[in-house]
């Protein structure tokens, strides 16, 4: 069961609400710093951060918000609820905007607009018990762990419990088996009652081809049809187009419902606001240029604004024609910003806009309706950023030709998708009376907007009593027709050929995801909590927020559907993308930032693909070049793109303008405004930049220019301390008479050592002195971590809500020193994750573990399932890229360090004496050819490294080790398969560096070992 950690105690809380009930202390509010220095850690709390733990199980209410995605890498976005149904069923390539965060971090269930299921049958003489794996099973119980779910059902009135496991293939370094556009279920059923039970497993699923399109389309079919196929059985959903018709009526005049061209609404029915008392004459006061409308008039519910809502409703008519069309543009927010067709008061068709001023033309196929009564309804029940809903030129109509939708191979929606059971369907005909909504039709064709759900199922076995059985089923989609086409349609031909690729290579597939669920969460020594968390939000590549174009681009937005452009400064904090599918982020290197986004003659880095320049973006290109270096096999992607990357980086010292180290001017970043002159923001960014600049310059041989780099890195160094720091942390050097706004100032910005954390990451060392770097991130943990940010924000209200009150955060910036800036950098008091694991993996990288444990374990308690999705972490939008800077955090645990082309591997376990220790530590590890486990065993005269390759290939030239300080060496052995490999090594700066004599080639299943004996 779930445990809930208490750590702010009772006296804490009390202190807190004496503070907010006390006007007086009120006042002090504004001199008083209002986080606590202190954090009041209990022992407890702190001890069980560090402990292993076990893996969790949620249950009951816990099920409601989980969401798991299940789906390839750009595929889509498909979620296993916690209860083991699915949802979202975002495959359709729609445009699915997730919002700008302001109402994302609330507690909801993930919808599911395609009927699918799984049901578990008991044959009893002559009757047939059915139980659906769902939420009404009986005990339900949730562990997955990311890239696999589990989901556990079992009833007292029932004689079988269920075991379900649910997959995508998920293989480190194989981007595109982990990027099949398809799920694996595994079924376990096992008999608990004390007799033998006959029981099988029946699966349906809709045809929800078209699934968007559907109302528009004329003359289209679904089909559905259960084939038998290399002794497995199918169920393949495809949409076609209906025979033409022989006797076709010519169509009858049109009817215009509306063209809003009147003085008012006539005898349509307005409530509240939005719509005022009349149509709008076009664009309203603030809005971008509204155009597509007919005539003069529309409906625009911008009348003052996002802000207000309202309805606006028809009398009744009668559906007298096949179409109702319209034009349609606005915010597009499904039940916020649209227009509803209502028959007997309820929904039967509605449409949205497309976060568009520009009407365009939709309709709806209302041929079933011909003859009733409806009504027309418009809705604005939305606020914020596109809350608004334009409409004009209702009509009923024979003819929907004028609709420029289709042809229907090149809609969107348009494909395939199936349900394989990994063996033959033998009862479905029998069992057919069961269900009767359910089609077990071998071949069925019918109106596209028809919903039909078609079933098969599994041989019913007799299960002697403890007796278990595993079935398999494969869902998989194949929709190719995304703007910038998918990946997968250069591999497949259809669904079919999906789901058969998958069960072909079953074993490699399922295997290879199970090893490495095995390697990263099993054989670690490290907490099991902190495993989850940090591989949770790997899951962001398997959403709406990461796409894979048919032309091997890899592109995303922020966050689900919103902001575009795979944007350089929000990308800068992901980790886990680089270190787990390097491939990937090669691609959006050089087909973006050196390609489609880089500008030849300066060498600015747009940062969404553009030509718009921010200045954290442009240094984190560099390092992120040097990251995609360090993570391949040979120097071919250095060296084919040295040139801009040396390019970028002179646009960066040109900003710089005097080669002094310090950026003084006008910076745009991350927080969507500019800093004004030098700070360790933008400067940590730019120092570490110089020294992989200078690190890769080396490594071409171009020594005048890695001199370059170095002489301006240590000038910057310099001045940076003597200018920037303030005794305790790194302060902004700006003009607040000149730059009121969007600055920090004297403020304790926790990303001020943004480019330090990297440079750790890369292996470049210190930037600043080390004892400032410390200082500087024990001053944010002080300032700017709240154990409950309720005190902060009840007197300085964040922009956007990510953390409640009574929960713990890590605020944006704070001025524990000197004046509030109520102007001062946006977004200052807010708490992101990406920005929480940013400091957590470097606070690891300085010895601080308890802090960044504590930090992290503020993220999982934000997103316990109780309240939020623990997949999805939100900022600007769902599953935002900027929390895959959880990966970070892991690799500084790990001490880990890599240079492909150069063969090396290292490992620093960082450790306190319990819990996570460098005297027994073991944890997966990721290289540019292979994966594997790693690790440490210290006894009293030896220290022992394991090194075992589970995945693909290992080239190793060197490897280092981080010993005790006062461990001295008198003799390495190191072995491969207990052979010996010649060696030599020496002790430098607490590391044992070890020279292999011969670079090694070790494959999957092959251990090498490393014993270093030190004098007792
Ligand atoms: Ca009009
Ligand atoms: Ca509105
Ligand atoms: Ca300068």
């Amino acid at each position: 069961m779930r445990k809930i950690w208490i750590m702010v105690t009772g006296f804490l809380v009390w202190t807190f609400l004496a503070v907010s009930q006390n006007t007086a202390a009120q006042a002090d509010a504004k001199t008083e710093h209002l986080i606590p220095a202190d954090k009041d850690l209990s022992k407890d709390f702190v001890q069980r951060l560090f402990e292993r733990g076990k893996r969790e199980t949620y249950a009951g209410l816990d099920l409601e918000t989980i969401g798991m995605p299940v789906c390839g890498i750009g595929t889509g976005q498909l979620y296993l609820r916690g209860d083991g149904t699915l949802a979202l069923w975002q495959i359709f390539n729609q445009h699915v905007f997730s919002g700008y965060g302001a109402d994302n971090y609330r507690t909801y269930r993930p919808d599911c607009p395609v009927d699918s299921a799984f049901v578990v049958l008991v044959q009893d003489e002559d009757r047939i018990i059915a139980r659906q794996l769902n939420r009404d099973f009986g005990t339900v119980e949730f562990s997955g762990e990311y890239p696999i779910g589990v989901v556990r059902y079992r009833s007292d009135d029932f004689p079988a419990k269920v075991e379900m496991e649910v997959f995508s293939p998920f293989i480190p370094l194989n981007a595109k088996d982990s990027a099949l556009p398809a799920m694996l279920f595994h079924i376990t059923v096992e008999n608990v009652s004390a007799e033998s039970v006959h029981l099988g497993i029946l699966g349906w699923l809709e045809n929800a081809v078209c699934l968007h399109s559907a109302e528009s389309l004329d003359n289209v079919l679904r089909r559905s049809r259960i084939v038998a196929e290399k002794g497995r059985t199918v169920i393949v959903h495809t949409a076609e187009k209906a025979p033409i018709s022989q006797e076709t009526a010519p169509p009858r005049p049109k009817i215009v419902l509306a063209d809003f061209e009147g003085p008012g609404y006539g005898n349509w029915k307005v409530t509240d606001e939005a719509f005022g008392k009349a149509p709008a004459a076009g664009t309203l006061p603030n809005q971008q240029q509204v155009t597509g409308f007919l005539g003069k008039g529309l409906v625009n519910t911008y009348l003052g604004g996002d802000d207000p809502h309202g309805t606006l409703t028809s009398p009744a008519f009668e559906v007298s024609r096949k179409f109702i069309t319209f034009l349609i543009g606005g915010g597009g927010q499904a039940g916020q910003t649209c227009i509803n067709l209502l028959i007997d008061g309820k929904v039967v068709r509605t449409a949205a806009g497309k976060n568009n001023e520009k009407l365009q033309w939709q309709f709806w196929n209302v041929a079933e309706f011909q003859g009733k009564s409806a009504q027309i309804e418009i809705v604005d029940r939305a606020s914020g950023g596109w809350g608004h809903i334009n409409i004009d030129q209702i009509e009923l109509s024979d003819d929907a030709q004028k609709v420029p939708i289709g042809p229907l191979e090149t809609l969107p929606d348009y494909g395939s998708m199936v349900l394989m059971l990994a063996e033959k369907d033998s009862s479905s005909k029998t069992n057919q009376w069961l269900i009767g909504s359910l089609s077990f039709e071998d071949d069925a064709a019918y109106p596209v907007t028809e919903k039909k759900s078609t079933a098969i199922s599994t041989t019913i076995v007799d299960l002697a009593p403890a007796e278990k059985r595993t079935f398999i089923f494969v869902l998989a989609w194949f929709f190719p027709n995304h703007e910038h086409g998918h990946e997968y349609a250069n591999r497949f031909n259809g669904a079919s050929d999906v789901a058969h690729y998958v069960l072909d290579n079953y074993a490699r597939l399922a295997g290879d995801t199970r090893k490495w669920h095995k390697t990263f969460y099993e054989d670690s020594t490290l907490p099991r909590w902190l495993l989850f968390r940090l591989h949770s939000t790997v899951c962001n590549l398997a959403t709406g927020t990461c796409q894979w174009w048919k032309d091997g681009r890899f592109w995303a937005w922020e966050g689900v559907g919103c902001c575009e452009g795979t944007c350089t400064h929000v990308w800068n904090y992901a980790h886990a993308a680089a270190r787990l599918f390097p491939e990937l982020e090669r691609a959006a290197r050089e087909m973006q930032d050196f390609g489609q986004g880089f500008d030849e003659k300066t060498g600015l880095v747009g940062f969404r693909s553009n030509r718009a320049y921010a200045a954290d973006g442009q240094c984190g290109t560099i390092l992120k070049a040097y990251r995609e270096h360090l993570m391949s096999a040979d120097s071919s992607f250095l060296q084919r793109n040295w040139p801009r990357i040396k390019k970028a980086l002179l646009f960066s010292i040109a900003q710089d303008g005097n080669d002094d180290g310090l950026i003084e001017n006008s910076q745009h970043n991350t927080y969507d405004i500019n800093f004004e002159g030098p700070n360790t923001f933008v400067g940590s960014l730019y120092l570490a930049a110089l020294r992989a600049g200078e690190e890769m310059a080396k490594e071409m041989g171009d020594q005048d220019f890695a001199r370059r780099c170095r002489k301006i890195f240590e000038s910057g160094s310099r001045l940076t301390v003597e200018r920037l720091w303030d005794g305790e942390y790194f302060i902004q050097l700006v003009d607040l008479q000149k730059y009121p706004k969007d600055q920090y100032g004297k403020g304790c910005l926790s990303d001020q050592l943004f480019g330090q954390g990297w440079a750790h990451q890369l292996g470049l060392g210190y930037i600043y002195p080390p004892q400032h770097v410390k200082k500087a991130l024990q001053s944010v943990w002080k300032y700017n971590w709240a154990p409950d940010v309720g005190p902060y924000n009840a007197v300085h209200k964040p922009e956007r809500w990510f953390a409640r009150p009574g929960e713990p955060g890590l605020l944006t910036c704070t001025w524990p020193k000197s004046q509030y800036l109520a102007e001062g950098v946006r977004y200052r008091e807010e708490v992101w994750t990406g920005i929480e694991y940013q400091v957590a993996g470097h606070m690891v990288a300085e010895g601080m573990l308890t802090e960044a444990l504590a930090i992290c374990h503020g993220i999982q308690q934000r997103y316990e399932p109780a309240k939020h999705n623990p997949f999805n972490e939100i900022e600007c939008g769902d599953h935002y890229a900027r929390a895959l800077a959880s990966w970070g955090v892991y690799t500084a645990l790990c001490g880990y360090e890599h240079n492909g082309p150069k063969g090396h591997l290292g490992f620093a376990p960082r450790g306190l004496a319990t819990g996570i220790t460098p005297e027994n530590f073991q944890a997966a590890f990721t290289a540019a050819g292979g994966w594997g486990s790693f690790s440490q065993k210290r006894q009293a005269d030896t220290q022992a490294e394991q090194i075992e390759v589970r995945w693909g290939r290992l080239n190793l030239k060197t490897l280092a080790f981080a010993v005790p300080q006062d461990f001295r060496p008198v003799g390495v052995s190191v072995t491969v398969q207990g052979q010996a490999v010649e060696s030599s090594y020496q002790l430098r700066e607490g590391r044992v560096e070890i020279t292999l004599k011969k670079e090694l080639v070790l494959s999957e299943g092959q251990v090498l070992q490393v014993v270093i004996r030190k004098t007792r």
